[in-house]
């Protein structure tokens, strides 16, 4: 097995995006743990700093900066204050809704469009140059198992999903030859606070059902283990694609349920 890369100075700052719950803060525990100074943002300023002072408290280095993903400008102002990044975990985003196509509200599709696919560009974009600065660049883009396949009652996240995809394979391809990787992390069942909570917008008997008699769906420790895997692997070694799922979902729409 290969030992995992130590980070060079130049590269040693990784910034995730969502990271007040779920698979966020998960990544900068471990990111923190494995040796990156983290930086913390998403929109709940009181969330990211007691994280902050957590991974601070057990010896590790983590800022807070609150952000919204989806103002550009504001993304813009964050670029110009961190201006040496080594890793970029693009994580915020989230599902609204599980309704058909015929009857979806447009304007759940337009958030999900700007928060999952628009959020990732605009951090990319701004990041990019302090990426490609620092000689040793990954951006990780967690998208889902619903960006390379669609269910029913899914369109709007699976639309904004598989755009999510494009926008790392296209990235990739176009960065070919500079020092960056672009690595997408694909998870599919996976049991937080608030992702389901979320999406039936607080609706705890449906988000429940989610999972119901599931043996065990993954955590976001889970997720952030391998995210955590694939960027510490030496520079380069690019993880393009990774799909991890729970042992009891076989696909999108076969999941094995003990009622
Ligand atoms: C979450 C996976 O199945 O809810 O990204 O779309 S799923």
């Amino acid at each position: 097995m290969t030992a995992p890369a130590t980070p060079s100075a130049a590269s040693r700052i990784a910034v995730v995006t969502g990271a007040s719950s779920g698979i966020g803060a998960a990544t900068a525990r471990q990111l923190a743990a494995a040796g990156y100074r983290v930086v913390l943002t998403a929109r709940r300023k009181d969330r990211i700093e007691a994280l902050a002072e957590e991974i601070n408290a057990a010896g590790h280095a983590a800022t807070a900066y609150p952000l919204d993903v989806t103002d550009r400008a504001a993304v813009d102002e964050f670029a110009t204050a961190f201006r040496t990044v080594g890793v970029l975990v693009n994580n915020a985003g989230g599902a609204l809704g599980s309704d058909p196509v015929a009857t979806g509200d447009p304007e759940d599709w337009r958030r999900m469009y700007e928060t999952n696919v628009l959020g990732t560009l605009n951090m990319t974009q701004a990041l990019l140059p302090a990426l490609t600065a620092s000689g040793d660049g990954t951006v990780v883009v967690v998208s889902s198992t619903a960006g390379h396949g669609t269910y029913e009652g899914g369109a709007g996240y699976v639309a904004a999903k598989h755009a999510e995809h494009v926008l790392a394979e296209t990235l990739r391809l176009e960065i070919v030859g500079q020092p960056v990787r672009v690595i997408e992390i694909a998870p599919g069942m996976v049991k937080t606070d608030e992702f389901a909570l979320t999406r039936f917008r607080g609706d705890e008997e449906k988000a429940a059902k989610v999972y119901q008699g599931v043996a065990e769906p993954l955590t976001a420790d889970d997720v952030a283990d391998t995210i955590a895997w694939a960027v510490t692997r030496p520079s380069h070694v690019n993880v393009d694609l990774l799909v991890l799922r729970p042992r009891a979902q076989a696909s999108n729409t076969k999941v094995h349920r003990e009622l």
